[in-house]
């Protein structure tokens, strides 16, 4: 007696249905399709091993093969939507728009914004210090008459002093000679002829702002800079009060480790006069090229206010006394952040704004 081609169907049917549930991808399951269900399958070589068995033995066997037939090809369909659906999930990752990284190119670029520059932070920074010691700050124009500049700081029309300050003269087609302020001494007239009209002596301020002089622009000078002066006038004021004042505020600003002094000087507003140095802060007064192997460097002028000033603005010598100093504010952003040359301040090359932010 021979066996049913069919013996072993159910134990071919889990193999086939193992086989549909392994395959991994749409593409392995499309190559693997022919085998299963095609006409050279296990499938279709037991439908046609049937022709040999009786007719009733062969329709029962048929309808047995059909039923397999049905669970396998529907196992295949029900992977092959699994598969169609894993690969478009994939393929709308892959094309998925990262908008993560358009918001980083794009919009925060667009977005960023700016930041004051040094010479505008260093500004902020002095004032600070001032404030801190007691002073109050204010304000004063650009764009000077000859009296404010020169004359009323005791510098008389062919004065020799007039040369220590190469000026840029405005022409605005009056008879009165207009300057661009060569520094901001003239905005301690302003200061004392308000504080006079107000009856509001005494006077403790600064006043930092932009200050020209037609110098060539080099590693320390431009021909647009700033400066901040202070001005002091009250009873019994002594070159002592300026010197505490200037070596307080040296220590603030600089660092403790870092000094000044003052060293006679020439100015036509102030008796006696002194320029002050600070110790140089490349090589910490060591010596190096940049203070000259001195270890000093010139930071401004400074001096008791000449009774000549006081009398031009109507301040009572007898009874009032004070002090005056200017500096840059370009040179102490330079020596606080050790620039080789001033220049950089103006320059706008990004790599160093971006730097100093
Ligand atoms: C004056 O301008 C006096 N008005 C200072 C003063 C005020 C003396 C009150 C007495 C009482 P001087 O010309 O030395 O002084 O300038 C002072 C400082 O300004 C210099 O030491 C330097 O730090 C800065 N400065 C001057 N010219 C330039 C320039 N071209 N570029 C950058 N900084 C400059």
């Amino acid at each position: 007696m021979t066996s049913s081609p069919l013996a072993r169907l159910g134990e071919q049917t889990t193999d086939l249905l193992s086989t549909i549930g392994s395959l991994a991808t749409l593409d392995a399951l499309i190559e693997a399709e022919p085998s299963l269900t095609g006409k050279r399958s296990l499938l279709s070589t037991l439908q046609k091993s049937l022709g040999s068995l009786e007719p009733d033995d062969r329709r029962a066997a048929g309808a047995q093969l059909q039923a397999a037939r049905r669970v396998v090809e529907e196992a295949l369909s029900a992977r092959r939507s699994e598969l169609e659906r894993a690969a478009r999930v994939l393929q709308l990752e892959s094309d998925r728009l990262d908008l993560g990284d358009v918001v980083d190119s794009a919009v925060v670029h667009a977005l960023s914004v700016g930041h004051p520059g040094l010479i505008a932070t260093t500004q902020s920074q002095l004032e600070d210090v001032f404030v801190g010691m007691g002073f109050t700050v204010a304000d004063g124009p650009e764009v000077e008459s000859d009296w404010y500049n020169f004359e009323a700081l005791n510098i008389p029309p062919a004065h020799p002093a007039r040369g220590m300050w190469d000026t840029f003269y405005v022409d605005l087609g009056e008879p009165e000679t207009v300057v661009l302020r060569t520094h901001t001494s003239p905005t301690q007239i302003h200061l004392m002829e308000e504080a006079v009209a107000r009856n509001s002596l005494p006077i403790h301020s600064v006043m930092p702002g932009r200050c020209y002089r037609r110098d060539t622009p080099d590693a320390s000078h431009l021909y647009s800079f700033h400066q901040i002066e202070g001005l002091v006038v009250d009873r019994g004021i002594t070159f002592a009060d300026l010197a505490g004042v200037i070596e307080t505020f040296t220590r603030a600003y600089f660092g403790s480790d870092i000094t000044s002094r003052l060293r006679p000087a020439y100015f036509p507003f102030t008796e006696p006069s002194a320029e002050f140095e600070v110790t140089c802060t490349l090589c910490r007064g060591g010596g190096c090229r940049t203070c000259s192997f001195t270890g000093w460097l010139e930071l401004g002028g400074s001096g008791m206010l000449d009774p000549a000033v006081l009398e031009a603005v109507g301040i009572d010598g007898e009874e009032w006394s004070g002090f005056a100093f200017g500096f840059g504010i370009d040179r102490c952003a330079q020596m606080r952040h050790q620039l080789t040359d001033m220049r950089a301040l103006i320059e706008n090359d990004t790599r160093f704004l971006e730097q100093m932010s």
